[in-house]
């Protein structure tokens, strides 16, 4: 044998020896006995245990087993899964607990464990669940610590503040079926190879730095994939036309707020499953392909903040579309064919698609939609085909322009529709014998007329008399309110809602729910809950007290309190027991007197004229109907919701317009 070679030998047998014995000792080490103390370790970096759930119950006297929080194995008893969700823990994650090498679960959520991950933890290879949301934790992530992890399914880091470019190779791992990194600030791009994993169903990097283009290499593997979420990163670029060919299981798709551009790919719509489609806030332009209407499952569609206003035909028919017609519709001018018919969408149709020009065909039937049919489409020169049957319309049938030609067809069963004799439907009566029609009338002409009267009367008072005492009043005003407006804690609230008990629901809108409740000093007040899931939430909070910071007057919904922090954020407002002026006008039992009339609209004037003249900023609110005036016990009106308001700055420079949040109680299902 040759020198060479038998060292060779050599080194190979003295290697193999040393792993051989570094393996039995490994098996000889590691027992439940470890397991304890690794957890003693573990327990010993938990500096904070508000409720001493750790410091009572994990003690020497009773076996590890029984410890709350562990589970271990029947067979090889060793501790299978640590699950310490919702404890309030403060601490750091040890490397000891990479000693738990039986682990299959590791579950930390929603406590304030902090520092860096030990990369130790990649030797945990019988990991299956990792679930560290809602931590403190940071560092690099390091995408090698989990690829010997061959059966993980879960790895769920999201909302902790884990830096570093994306874990590509993640990516390649066949077992992985849920990869949640939402909240963390990873930049980088994704891999093309995201969509071909065999194994994903649900990525999410929602709110991180993510930029690159979304790249097209997708095969027949990648067909498991039900969730994609890249909402608020930095992407860029057009989507590949095959992208989702081969996506056949995808539900929910948001790419919102990147900037993607382009058009939207057709290959979308083989998506048969998609129920939630959020492309909003990019810039895709052109044509919605008409194979959307092929998406039969779809639910909630946003598209709004693109530049589709070259869209010129939208179906959306025969879906499970709800909430109210986005208002925002009217703006795709050249649109010539729209079709939302068979849906669950309720409300009015929108004044807003008088502006659809070019509109030929509009079948809204067979939803669930109220008021009257806007007089604004007898502009609609070239509309020929006309369909609102089977919904709630009631009022006069517009007759001019187009409407000459439409047929009884166009607008059979609807409950209160009336005037077209032509049509055989009855008279609109004029008289106050009918309420609403009287209340349609009031609204229509009487109350704008009354608003404006009453405005230039108090435009020109406050020019002529409280020309300079107006700001000193204010800010005093304003300083007061600060004063008086208390904070409150998440447990007042829960206890006023009787924790949130779904009988106290008011109503639910975009950015959450509001629930009436009652304060422990007898206070009843409607509080609104922002769903922090909900992208914009933070910022509507936020614009919302700065807001209220500018504004407060006694026809306007006042705010009693708010409360603040890291994951709940709330607006507690006074309570208007009588409900909405909407209510009062439409519903059978309920009617307002000429008095009452004339004192709310007076109401809405003073409101409105505080909005624009009252303080340095103005305020334009946008969105003045009746579900957004709230009446008192005295009946006294209070102006709410500034969804679309408006603040001018200086009062002339339209060019620095900051759309607001909702103020105030929303109207249900304003989407
Ligand atoms: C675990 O291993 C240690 C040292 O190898 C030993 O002293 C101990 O008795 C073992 N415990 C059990 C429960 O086997
Ligand atoms: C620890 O908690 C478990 C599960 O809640 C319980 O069965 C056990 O008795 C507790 N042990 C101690 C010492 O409190
Ligand atoms: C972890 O424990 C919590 C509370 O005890 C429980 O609700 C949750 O289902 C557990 N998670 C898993 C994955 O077992
Ligand atoms: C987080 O834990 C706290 C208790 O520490 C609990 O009140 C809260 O509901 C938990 N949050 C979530 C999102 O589970
Ligand atoms: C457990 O892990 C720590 C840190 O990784 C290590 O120093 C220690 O030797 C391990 N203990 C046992 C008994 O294996
Ligand atoms: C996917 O499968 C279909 C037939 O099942 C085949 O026609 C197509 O070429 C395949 N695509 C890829 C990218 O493998
Ligand atoms: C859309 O394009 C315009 C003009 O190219 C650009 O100014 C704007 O920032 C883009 N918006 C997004 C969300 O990328
Ligand atoms: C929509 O469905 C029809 C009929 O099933 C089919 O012919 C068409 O190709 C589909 N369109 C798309 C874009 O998938
Ligand atoms: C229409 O609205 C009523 C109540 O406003 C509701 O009960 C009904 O289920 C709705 N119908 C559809 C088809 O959504
Ligand atoms: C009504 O229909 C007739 C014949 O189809 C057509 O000539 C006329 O222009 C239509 N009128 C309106 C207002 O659309
Ligand atoms: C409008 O739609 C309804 C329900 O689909 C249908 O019965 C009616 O004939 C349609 N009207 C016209 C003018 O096509
Ligand atoms: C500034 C103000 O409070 N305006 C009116 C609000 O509404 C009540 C009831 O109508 C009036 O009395 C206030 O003057």
């Amino acid at each position: 044998m040759n020198p060479k070679h038998s060292f060779m030998l050599y080194y190979v047998t003295i290697v193999s020896l040393l792993l051989l014995h570094y393996y039995v000792a490994m098996a000889s080490i590691l027992n439940i006995t470890t397991d304890q103390s690794s957890l003693i370790a573990f327990k010993n970096h938990i500096s904070q245990d508000p409720n001493n759930v750790l410091t009572k119950n994990w003690s020497h006297n009773t076996h590890v087993c029984n410890w709350v929080g562990i589970t271990c194995g029947s067979s090889h008893h060793r501790v299978v899964s640590l699950n310490l969700s919702n404890m309030g823990l403060i601490g750091t994650v040890p490397p000891n607990l990479a000693n738990l090498s039986f682990l299959n679960h590791l579950i930390l959520p929603n406590n304030s464990f902090q520092g860096n991950l030990p990369y130790e933890l990649a030797s945990l290879h019988r990991l299956r669940t990792i679930d560290l949301r809602f931590n403190n934790l940071r560092g690099n992530i390091i995408a090698s610590m989990f690829v010997s992890m061959t059966k993980l399914t879960t790895l769920s880091l999201a909302w902790n503040s884990f830096t570093g470019t994306t874990p590509c190779s993640l990516f390649n791992m066949t077992s992985l079926r849920i990869l949640d990194f939402r909240g963390n600030n990873l930049w980088g791009s994704l891999p093309s190879n995201m969509f071909l994993s065999p194994s994903l169903e649900y990525v999410t990097f929602y709110g991180n730095k993510i930029s690159g283009t979304l790249s097209s290499s997708v095969s027949n593997n990648s067909q498991q994939l039900r969730v994609v979420e890249l909402r608020k990163n930095r992407m860029f670029g057009e989507l590949p036309r095959n992208i989702f060919r081969h996506l056949p299981y995808l539900e929910v798709l948001s790419l919102s707020r990147n900037g993607f551009f382009g058009e939207i790919p057709d290959s979308l719509f083989s998506c048969k499953e998609l129920w939630h489609l959020d492309l909003s806030n990019n810039n895709f332009t052109g044509n919605i392909p008409p194979g959307i209407g092929n998406l039969t499952h779809l639910k909630y569609i946003y598209l709004q903040s693109n530049n589709l206003e070259k869209l010129q035909g939208l179906m959306l028919s025969d879906n499970k579309l709800e909430g109210s017609i986005p208002s925002s519709l009217g703006n795709i001018v050249h649109l010539g064919d729209l079709s939302l018919a068979q849906n669950e969408f309720e409300g009015v149709i929108p004044e807003s698609f008088g502006r659809l020009a070019s509109l030929e065909r509009l079948d809204l039937s067979k939803n669930n939609l109220s008021g009257v049919i806007p007089k604004s489409l007898e502009s609609l020169l070239y509309l020929n085909y006309f369909n609102v049957s089977y919904n709630k319309l009631e009022g006069e049938i517009p007759h001019g322009g187009p409407f000459a030609n439409f047929s009884v067809q166009s607008f059979i069963m609807n409950r209160g529709l009336c005037g077209a004799s032509r049509l055989q439907f009855p008279e609109c009566e004029t008289t106050g014998r009918s309420r609403k029609t009287t209340a349609y009338i009031f609204l229509k002409y009487i109350l704008p007329i009354s608003s404006v009267a009453t405005l230039l009367v108090l435009a020109f008072l406050s020019i002529l008399k409280f020309q300079n005492h107006n700001k000193v009043l204010q800010n005093f005003e304003v300083d007061q309110a600060m004063a008086r407006w208390r904070r409150i804690s998440y447990y007042e609230i829960q206890q006023a809602t009787d924790r949130f008990n779904g009988d106290n629901l008011l109503g639910i809108g975009s950015f959450g729910k509001v629930y009436k409740g009652v304060l422990s000093d007898g206070t009843n007040v409607a509080i609104k809950v922002f769903n922090l899931g909900l992208e914009g939430a933070f910022r509507s909070f936020d614009l919302e007290c700065e807001v209220l910071r500018n504004i407060r007057h006694r026809n306007l919904t006042k705010i009693i309190s708010s409360c603040s922090n890291l994951d709940f954020k709330a607006l507690v407002m006074s309570y208007m027991v009588n409900g909405s002026l909407e209510k009062w006008l439409h519903s059978e039992d309920h009617s307002l007197s000429m008095i009452e009339r004339i004192n709310i609209v007076i109401d809405i004037a003073e409101a409105i004229n505080y909005l624009h003249h009252g303080g340095s900023i103005s305020i334009v609110h946008c969105d003045l109907k009746p579900s957004n005036i709230l009446l008192d016990e005295d009946m006294v009106a209070h102006v709410t919701d500034f969804g679309i308001a408006k603040l001018l700055n200086g009062g002339n420079s339209m060019t620095h317009t900051l759309t607001l949040a909702t103020i105030g109680y929303m109207a249900p299902g304003d989407v």
